[in-house]
Parts: C-alpha cells; structure tokens; sequence
C-alpha cells in the first residue's frame, strides 16, 4: 500500500470506530476512546495476520516453541504494534491531521505489568523477537488479575497500590473458552488395578478451571503473528461453592508475587505454578493428538522451554499425562518428556533458588509428588554407583525434606543454559556444577537480548531516524548492520547532531518530571540514571555513597570539582523486603536535601521516580548519559536494561559482572568506565573471610565522614533507616561489599566527569556503544535457542556485507 493510501485508510477507520463503539465525536472523544478505537483498528489489522498463521501452524505440523513462564511484562501494545505493522509514522500523521495529541492517545493504555522485572521483561522481548524473525513460537502464562503494585512514595517511603489493569477492558485479548482446561489439586491418590493397568484414583482434591485469554504478537513487517496463552482461574460450570471457596480458588490468578530474585515460599504460588505449566501441557497435547500425531512425535513438533524454575512441574505433570492419561511405560515417556523440556536459569543468588517442603508440595500436588520419588528413586540408582552416595543425595530432587526445583529442572530437561557468558561459566562451576559432570553436553550459555523495536526504534524516533541518514535502514531487520555506524566516528557534524538527539530527550524527560514531580532539572548535567528492582546485591547504596561524597565535598568548598550531574533512579522494592523500602526512603531523604539546598544544586540533582515500569524505562532510557551498571560482581545474571542503555547512546559505568562484561568487550574498553572487583576477588572474599568492611571505615577517612552523615544528623528524617544502612555495613561486614568497591567508584565517577566536559570526545564513545548495541539484539538470542536447543527454523538473520 502507498503511504498516502495508509493514512487514508488509518484514518477512516479510526473515525469509523470512534463512532461505531463509543457514538462520539472526535471532538468529544476522551484519550481513553481515542485510545481504544485506534487500538481496535490496529487489532483487526493483526487479527487477519493471526488467524492465517495460525492456521498455517495447524496445516504444516511446523514444531512450535511454548515459552512458559511465571511473568510477561508487556507494558503498552499500540506503539509497538504500530510499528511492527509499518504504520507509526503513518498514525502520527493521521493524529497531526486530525489535531490529535497523540502522546495523550498513547498513555492512555494502561501499562500491563504482570512482572517484576528483567526475567519477565525478557519474555515479553522474546515474544516480539519470535514472530519478527518468522518463528512458530508461543508464550505461556497467567492473566493476573492483579499486576505489580503501583508504587506511590508518602514522606519519602514507598507505599503499595493495587494495579487494576483491566478496568478499562483489554483491547488486545480474546478469551477463548472452549479451550479451558481443568487443573486439579490436593485430595489423595492410590493406584488401583483397571482394564486399562495400574492407574491413580483420586479421592476428594478441587477441581479449577483455567480459561485462556490470547493476545496476538505481531511481527515487525511481515505477516507473521504468534499467541501469547494467558491463563484465569474460574470455577467450573455445575461445581457448588460457597463464596469465599470461590474467592480462593480464583485467587489463583488473583496477583502476582512482588517479589524478584527472591523465594517466594507460599501455598498460593505453587498452585499458581501448577496452574499454568498443567493447563499449558494438556492443551498442547491435546491439540497434537487432535491434530493427528503419535505421542512419540511430540519432541518432533514441540518445544517446551521453561524461564526458570517456576514452571518446572511440566516435567512431573506431562509424565502424569503420557503414563496415567495415554498408558505410556515409564521409559517412553520419560524420553518424550526430556527430549521435549529446555531449561534457562536466570539467577545464581542462593535465596533465588526455588525449594518446596515436601508437605506442602504433597498435600496440594499429590500425584506429582509421587511421580517426582520415581524420578528422585531413578536418578539416585542411576548416579550412586558411578559418582557415590553422597553426589547421589547432593543432585536429587528430594532432600531434607524438601523438593528442589532447581535440581528437578536440571535432570528432566535435555539442556540447561544462562543468560550470559560469566552467569553460564558459574554455573557449570558452581550452582549446577554436579550436574554439569553429569551432563556437559546440556549446558550451553545464551546470552540476553533486547528489542530494539521497542526501545529505540519507537521509544528513540528522532535516534533512529538520524541513524537512518547515515546507513539506510537495514540495521532496523538486521540489527548488526548497526556497526556501520562507526564510520562516522569522525564526522563532527554527526556528532553534533547525536548531541542534539540526546538533548531534545533530556528536555522530553525534564518535562515530564516537572510535570509530576515538580522539580526542574538541569539538562546541561550528566543524566546518571540506575533503574532495576532495588535489591542490595544491585548495590544503588554504592552509588548514594557516591552522591553523598559529592555533596559533602561541596558543602565543605563550592568550588570542588563536581562534574554537574542529575542522579536518576527508579525501583521497586518488594513490599516485604524491609531493608530495601529503607534504602528508598534514604535515597529520597538525600534527594531532598540536595535538591533544596542552594549551595549544592547547581551542581547535583537527585530524582527518584516512583512507579517504575517498561512506559517510565522507555521515557527515561533515551535521556540517560551514564548507565549505572553497578552490582556486586557474580550476582547479576545478565541484566538487561544494560542493553537498552547502550543502544539508546548511555555509556556503562559497570562492575565487570552479567552481560557488563559483552557489553564492555563489544564497545571497547575506552568507550566504557569498568571499576570493582572481580568475581574471583568477591569468591575470594566469601570463602576466605577476609573482607572487613570495619577497616574500610577505619582507613578512608572521607568515606568515614560519608558513612557517618547516614547517622549523625547531617541527613534530616532518617534517623532509623540511615542506622540500618550504617549497621547493614559496618556490623554486619557489608554482605555485597559496597565499601570495598567504594574508592573505586569514586574515582571512576570523577574520570568519568572529566570526560564528559569534552563534548565531542564524549558523544563519539556514545556512538561506539549504540554502534555496538546489535548483537544485543533478541532476534539474535532467539535465533540461538531456535538452532541449538528447540529446533526450529526461521527467517535468515546473516549480517549483510559491511558497505
Ligand atoms: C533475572 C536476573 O536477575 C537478571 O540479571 C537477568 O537479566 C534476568 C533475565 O535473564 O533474570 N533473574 C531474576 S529472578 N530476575 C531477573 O531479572
């Protein structure tokens, strides 16, 4: 279609459903009802796409990948659709036309926020990547009813809100009932004698009927659109209960868990983990044999991958399916089991890792629980006699009186990967390191990815559109080509214009946060921006130390040498992570004595903007300069948001720690600010109890006065959270070492700040990170797990020829 047919065309039909739905006028239309009529436009142009893949998918047997996962973090739909369907640029032209303000349209959509973070922002990246590279690839997981609180901060605490996402209705799902499944839980099992062999008869247990919802993923200009599966638990027809057993049975999918990097040990959480691995499982086996395939060819035509561990109960609940539902001896459907289930581990912090008392898992999963001793009898027979008993107790499933999920993963799926080079490497040596003597050949390592479609493309316009100019726009399918852009390390013209790109969004960014903060920053400074989950191992403690020896240094002589800065943070904390909420509500006390105190603001600014999520990360990304990078090496899997900094022309202020470490290489070292120790150092330290933070204390004495404004007064309003960080590092010895990679932090941030004053200089390190960014694309991770591990074809993604 011409561009000038498109708008037409857009047009019309926006009008058409403004009126046809809402009975208004344009003139009348809320954001909302503008919102929600260009977003049914937008729906119905994929809506055609989907039904014909899909109907492709059924008409090949093409083998499918089903992403399962706990979390899906989407944020907004429209723009990325839009995009995806070659007609941005066109809707912005309609809204212009049509004296639309089309940002207004746009954050209308509430953000869908059923997430914490980095994992589940990576689902949702990947369901972007499968379709744009032509992959039959499917995600699986809960329709929360509820998604992560929205944080507010009240007297600079944090405080929780509920996220009622779908009170506006969901454009973008259909549900579709005669695809529910019923999930069973509790009651008992014993195996009795039937025509059909030994079989489990269950005794009493509930009965939960999980419906699915599909939202269509659509593919960045083609016509590919895969399903996103969303499960909501309902009570099944004809079934009496009372009304507080109904509230409890669909509180399965009622919220989610706020909680990142952590375990969350709850009754609720397994049933909801049973939830959607089972209804996922039955409903692709149930389509394969309608379909008319043999059991035996399911490993031929599905991929079954599961993002951590949350979902591991595929692994006992489809050998449920094949032996008590289809009557497959143990052996047969162990192969298809193992031969069908990939694992990924995205964490090595030891309270991450998922562990159930076998009570509980038995008193809700019963049948489960005792397929899960078969493995756990068989694995242990089939290692004692080569490896002992004591490797034998230490790699199985069942210990202590717990089942290990971790453990349970590893030995039911045919590989195993992390998501970066270091995080893999620990792995092997480490967490899993029995299992890899067991089975080097299912480790692999495939490092995370970003979509670039989302966070440059259409959260970067005037970026992309400027990189355009210079080397046409196969970098945009062909996210490598990007490196071509190291061509123009040199054209000052180019340079400045990056400049004004970079301010054009400080200024987007400043606004927005005038507006709802109400504080004016200086977008001359340094944009030094850390946004994640705040967790102690990301250590934004570190980087406060820093903020305060600034201010300290200003307060003492104006004239010190600061480089002007503008601190940005933005996090989270899970609500019942006490330690966390105290460190937020220091960092907003600091940020309110800098902003306030004229002899320091000319030079420092600290902003910590509440309710971060992926709307907030595409807004602030494309205005950062620094990228704080900082975590205690070896506990950062990979991040992520590392990524997206780097492309959007952020250089890394970075531990040499998850993807920090690729990141660094592919830029080069002198485009990068790389400080800290190293995880052999931090290794060092945890197992020879040498690290005394005491001493760093005692021997620094400006970090000494720095430490010391945390509980003399200096800091107003904190008089408990400032000695809880104080005692967190002095009398507890500082767990993630934020004392002992303090100097070097300091003196990275103040080179760091000299640089910045050469403009040029500066900006041409910018252009060799988002040069760089390309291989961090996700199209290039999912492309790797397609080849190696699900065995699945897709569209070419070879780098064209460098011009
Ligand atoms: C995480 C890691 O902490 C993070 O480093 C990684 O980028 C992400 C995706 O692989 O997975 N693991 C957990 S748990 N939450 C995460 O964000």
């Amino acid at each position: 279609m011409q561009q000038s047919d498109k708008v037409t065309m857009l047009k019309d039909s926006f009008l058409a459903e403004l009126e046809g739905t809402f009975a208004v006028s344009l003139a009348d239309a809320t954001d909302l009802q503008r919102y929600q009529s260009l977003a049914t436009v937008a729906k119905k142009l994929i809506a055609s796409k989907w039904r014909l893949t899909k109907e492709n998918y059924r008409d090949t047997g093409a083998k499918q990948v089903y992403y399962f996962s706990i979390e899906f973090l989407p944020g907004r739909y429209l723009r990325a659709n839009l995009l995806n369907l070659g007609l941005l640029t066109e809707a912005e032209e309609v809204m212009q036309d049509l004296g639309v303000d089309f940002n207004a349209l746009l954050e209308a959509e509430v953000d869908q926020g059923l997430g914490n973070g980095g994992l589940g922002r990576l689902a949702s990246d990947f369901m972007d990547a499968m379709p744009s590279i032509e992959l039959a690839g499917n995600g699986n997981g809960i329709r929360y009813r509820y998604g992560l609180f929205r944080q507010a901060f009240v007297n600079g605490y944090q405080v929780e809100y509920p996220d009622d996402w779908l009170k506006n209705d969901n454009i973008w799902e259909v549900r579709q009932d005669s695809e529910a499944q019923v999930v069973h839980y509790g009651g008992s099992v014993y195996m009795a004698e039937t025509p059909d062999g030994l079989r489990p008869v269950y005794q009493g247990g509930v009965d939960v009927l999980a419906v699915p919802y599909d939202t269509g993923m659509s593919g960045a200009n083609n016509d590919v659109v895969n399903t996103l599966r969303l499960w909501s638990a309902e009570v099944p027809e004809g079934v009496q209960v009372s009304v507080s057993e109904r509230s409890v049975l669909e509180s399965i999918s009622g919220e989610l868990y706020p909680d990142d990097s952590n375990e969350e040990g709850r009754r609720l959480r397994l049933r909801q983990e049973y939830f959607f691995s089972s209804a996922g499982v039955q409903n692709i086996i149930k389509h394969h044999l309608a379909d008319g395939y043999s059991l035996h060819s399911l490993p031929f035509q599905v991929a079954i991958h599961i993002n951590d561990t949350h979902p591991t109960v595929v692994i006992p609940e489809m050998m449920r399916i094949l032996l008590d539902e289809h009557g497959l001896s143990w052996e047969e459907a162990w192969g298809i089991t193992t031969r069908t289930v990939s694992y990924t581990n995205h964490t090595l912090l030891a309270e991450a890792l998922e562990r159930w008392s076998q009570g509980l898992f038995q008193a809700e999963l019963p049948r489960l629980f005792q397929l899960i001793q078969e493995i756990d009898r068989r694995h242990r027979l089939a290692v004692a006699s080569e490896h002992g008993e004591d490797f034998a107790w230490r790699t199985s499933p069942l210990q202590d009186g717990q089942v290990h999920m971790a453990r349970l993963a590893a030995i039911g799926s045919h590989a195993i990967n992390g998501v970066a080079p270091l995080h893999s490497e620990l792995l092997k040596d480490k967490v899993l390191h029995d299992f890899y003597t067991l089975w080097p050949e299912k480790f692999s390592n495939k490092t995370n990815g970003i979509t670039h479609r989302r966070y440059m493309h259409a959260a970067n316009e005037s970026l992309s559109a400027l990189i355009d100019t210079k080397i046409g726009e196969s970098w945009r399918s062909l996210p490598k080509d990007i490196t071509k852009l190291n061509k123009f390390a040199k054209d000052e013209e180019f340079l400045s214009a990056l400049q004004d790109v970079k301010h054009e969004n400080k200024v987007r960014l400043a606004e927005w946060v005038k507006r709802n903060m109400g504080l004016e920053l200086n977008t001359d400074a340094i944009f030094d921006v850390q946004i994640k989950r705040l967790h102690a191992y990301k250590r934004q403690l570190l980087h406060l130390l820093g903020i305060l020896t600034d201010y300290l240094a200003l307060k003492h002589d104006k004239n010190a040498y600061v480089a002007p800065r503008v601190h940005i943070f933005a996090a989270k904390a899970a609500p019942s992570y006490y330690y966390a909420k105290q460190i937020i509500k220091v960092i907003n006390e600091v940020a309110n004595m800098v902003n306030n105190d004229a002899a320091v603001n000319q030079k420092m600014q600290v902003v910590f903007i509440p309710n971060y999520g992926v709307s907030l990360a595409e807004l602030i990304i494309p205005a950062a300069d620094v990228s704080e990078q900082i975590s205690t090496a070896g506990k950062e899997a990979s991040g992520t948001s590392n990524m997206k900094l780097m492309a959007n022309g952020a250089l890394q202020l970075a531990t040499m720690d998850g993807a920090n470490i690729e990141i660094i290489r592919a830029a080069g070292e002198e485009n990068a600010y790389a400080f800290g120790m190293d995880t052999d150092t931090v290794y060092s330290h945890y197992e020879k109890h040498d690290y005394s933070a005491q001493g760093i204390y005692d021997n620094n004495p400006v970090l000494h006065r720095v430490l010391d404004a945390l509980i003399d007064g200096t800091i107003p309003n904190i008089e408990e959270e400032g000695r809880a960080v104080f005692d967190s590092l002095i009398r507890d010895n500082d767990e993630y070492f934020v004392l002992g990679d303090y100097a070097s932090y300091v003196a990275t941030q103040t080179r760091l700040g000299q640089d910045y004053q050469n403009k040029t200089a500066w900006t041409r390190k910018a252009l060799a990170n988002i040069a760089a960014s390309g291989e961090f694309s996700a199209d290039y991770t999912v492309a790797e797990y397609a080849d190696e591990i699900w065995n699945i074809p897709h569209k070419a993604l070879a780098q064209q020829e460098s011009k």
